[in-house]
């Protein structure tokens, strides 16, 4: 036997659910165009899943074509726990296939009847029933109560952690997931970095590596787009682009109440704690700059000014720059490596890692404190606040509304499934104190598209795929010498911007982000694979298109509308931003675009884009601040309709940011939470 042998055990299918039990054999390892792949079986993995509801152009036809699928999503899946033995499998395999056989030709005979359970499986039940009890009554009575419970450590939670335990309040901070960087006790390394404190997490050049990985424990198992479930979040995993805000970030007519519009005084406060730079190895130096030179002679050619991006936010038209990092000597710093540290030594400041808030407890519109999956925390987990104590979520862009649905907040539709659920159900409040919010609505995130070019100069480091394995030697001691050379860098190089008209009157800012390899390429063109680079062209402010995001029956938060191209004039704006860049392909000696090639349009690739590609992760807008009414949160981050439930995080921000949100979120965060400690009515 060579190739896949599928065989149907077992199929049933109610009104909701299908669930198909299948052997397959010769599954494990199939070819791919870059050699054998495999299923990661003694490890944890993360499979996708895919689906369409249209059928496929010939049923009769095995070798049939069809169309992409609809929607796909991830999970993760510990492989290693589902292993026994040839004999054993062999028995369930043959066991399984009698019983297919068996159910057939009962049905056949008789009317379905139900068994009734043995008087031995009556007692195995009662046994469990009691054992539930038992563990139940044991949990811990003595819960702590605090000032103030803050929900997740990334971009926002971390700077909200900091400051109020800076101001004297008693906090606990709550992270479902463990550590990240060294420095907060993260071990996970490549062998190469070996003896060494240094984590996958704290070094920049790895940073490609978060989705090549067989083990990537980081990722957000729930959520069915990329979230970092760590200390810091986003901020742990991700590229690190980290651009100081422009003051459209927090105007007016970006849906921010007139409150926030000066936020000068918060981002100096970001800036103070934590600067960015354009040079992130300790040498000064720049490494691995080819890219950054390719793209700046084809934007020279359009008349864009060299600039440092960060010291005029405000200048976004027709402009470049190194790209800039949030890290800090050679290292990713952003949050954690910051505002963690001075938070984590203070005496009134708890920390609490792998635990999971579920959903707040409340009488009404009071908060008495949040429910976490950690009964030892408190009984059936629940940890009260101080009588004046307030909780701020900062569990993300996904977790935070999810925490909401759980706590009979947002729309009815949510709620309801949050009701249906068996263990969720019934923490829920009595109907008659659901709170009616547009939480999940809003959303946006940058449609992006990437360009593959290939250029004689360019290194593509091979494509960032031997970094964790097989560093080159040179690259790896220099980097743990001292922290300088290539991988102090994350992977881009350079960024751009520029002011683009749409036929509806409104101004859609174009980004470009350029770094050497690329995530796919497809092209008929014959090319070489050690000169590809990429540029990612993002639409951010100005966008019009919103989606919706929200929870399924299991509970897993998800896009219920995709937020990108909702409005077609967003979609038109892309593509002509897109064909300007391209205009000067051809003056820049060398430079060639390899995806899209000369055999599909431009107007073709962006419309047969798979639109999860289009995902940038920078999704904002669920718990949108603004007016009572058609927000979430009021202009101190209060959740209309509660006493003392904040909100910080991605979630609040009403439209897209100009650029890579983190240093906005976090501008934002400084601004929120000086305005929480402002409000009366607290600890
Ligand atoms: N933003 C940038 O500015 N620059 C970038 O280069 C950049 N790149 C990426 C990127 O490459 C990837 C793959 C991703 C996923 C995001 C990127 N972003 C980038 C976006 C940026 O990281 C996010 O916008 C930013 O981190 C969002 O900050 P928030 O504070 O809103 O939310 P986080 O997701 O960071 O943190 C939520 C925390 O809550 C996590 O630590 C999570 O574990 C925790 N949490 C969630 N639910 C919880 C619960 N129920 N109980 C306890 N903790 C919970």
């Amino acid at each position: 036997m060579s190739g896949p042998v599928l065989t149907d055990l077992h199929t049933t299918f109610n009104a909701t659910h299908w669930k198909w039990v299948y052997r397959c054999q010769n599954c494990i390892t199939w070819p791919t165009e870059t050699g054998p792949k495999s299923i990661p079986i003694s490890e944890f993995g993360v499979p996708a899943w895919a689906y369409s509801s249209v059928a496929v152009n010939d049923p009769t036809d095995p070798q049939s074509t069809f169309n992409e699928h609809t929607d796909f999503g991830f999970f993760g899946l510990d492989y290693s726990l589902a292993h026994v033995s040839d004999a054993l499998y062999a028995v369930w395999a043959q066991w399984w296939a009698q019983e297919a056989a068996r159910r057939h030709s009962r049905r056949q005979r008789r009317p379905l009847r139900r068994r009734l359970p043995s008087r031995k499986e009556r007692l195995i039940g009662l046994l469990f029933l009691f054992f539930l009890l038992v563990s139940s009554s044991n949990s811990n009575s003595k819960a702590i109560p605090y000032d103030y419970i803050v929900v997740g450590t990334g971009a926002g939670g971390l700077v909200v952690a900091d400051r109020l335990s800076e101001a004297g309040k008693k906090v606990l901070v709550l992270e479902r997931g463990g550590p990240s960087l060294g420095s907060t006790g993260g071990t996970y390394q490549p062998a190469w970095l070996q003896g060494t404190s240094l984590t996958k997490f704290d070094v920049p050049g790895l940073f490609e590596t978060m989705f090549q990985d067989s083990n990537p424990f980081w990722w957000c198992k729930d959520i069915n787009v990329f979230a970092g479930c760590i200390l810091g979040g986003g901020t742990a995993i991700n590229g690190a682009l980290y651009w100081y805000p422009p003051d459209s970030d927090f105007s007016v007519a970006n849906g921010w109440p007139r409150s926030w519009a000066n936020h000068h005084p918060y981002t100096a406060k970001l800036k103070a704690r934590l600067p960015a730079t354009d040079h992130p190895s300790t040498d000064g130096k720049r490494y691995l700059m080819q890219v950054a030179d390719v793209t700046a002679a084809l934007l020279n050619k359009q008349n864009y000014a060299n600039i440092t991006i960060n010291d005029v936010p405000d200048w976004k038209d027709h402009v470049y720059g190194y790209s800039a990092f949030s890290f800090i000597n050679g290292k990713r710093a952003g949050p954690i490596a910051t505002y963690y540290q001075t938070a984590i030594k203070r005496p009134n400041l708890t920390y609490q890692q792998y635990t999971t808030v579920l959903n707040v407890v409340r009488d009404g519109s009071k908060i008495l404190g949040v429910r976490t999956n950690d009964t030892s925390l408190g009984p059936d987990g629940v940890i009260p606040l101080t009588p004046k104590g307030r909780v701020v979520l900062a569990a993300g862009a996904y977790g935070t509304p999810r925490i909401l649905f759980r706590s009979g907040i947002g729309p009815t539709d949510m709620i309801n499934i949050v009701k249906n659920d068996p263990a969720a159900g019934p923490a829920l409040p009595p109907e008659s104190q659901w709170i009616d919010l547009p939480v999940g609505e809003n959303v946006s995130d940058n449609p992006s598209i990437n360009l593959v070019f290939t250029h004689p100069s360019v290194d593509a480091y091979e494509n960032w795929a031997q970094v964790w394995t097989a560093p080159r030697p040179a690259d790896a001691a220099q980097y743990i010498k001292d922290q300088s050379g290539i991988f102090a860098h994350a992977s881009p190089r350079l960024n751009f911007w520029r002011a683009m008209g749409g036929r509806d009157g409104k101004t859609r800012w174009l980004q470009g982000t350029a770094r050497p390899g690329a995530a796919s390429v497809t092209t008929s063109y014959p090319y070489n694979v050690s000169n590809i680079m990429t540029i990612t062209t993002y639409l951010s402010t100005g966008i019009t298109s919103r989606g919706r995001i929200g929870i399924d029956a299991a509970l897993t938060a998800r896009p219920l509308v995709e937020p990108w191209f909702t409005d077609p004039i967003d979609k038109e704006v892309l593509i002509r931003g897109i064909k300007d860049l391209l205009v000067n392909v051809k003056d820049v000696p060398g430079l060639t675009l390899i995806t899209p090639d000369n055999t599909t349009t431009i107007d073709d690739y962006v419309n047969s884009y798979p639109t999860g590609g289009l995902n940038s992760n920078h999704w904002v807008g669920s718990c949108s601040i603004g007016a009572k009414g058609s927000a979430v949160v009021d202009e101190w981050t209060k959740v209309y309709g509660t006493d003392n439930l904040f909100i910080i995080d991605a979630s609040i921000i009403p439209t897209i940011p100009m650029g890579n949100p983190h240093g906005t979120i976090m501008a934002m965060a400084e601004q929120g939470v000086a305005k929480v400690l402002a409000l009366s009515g607290g600890p």
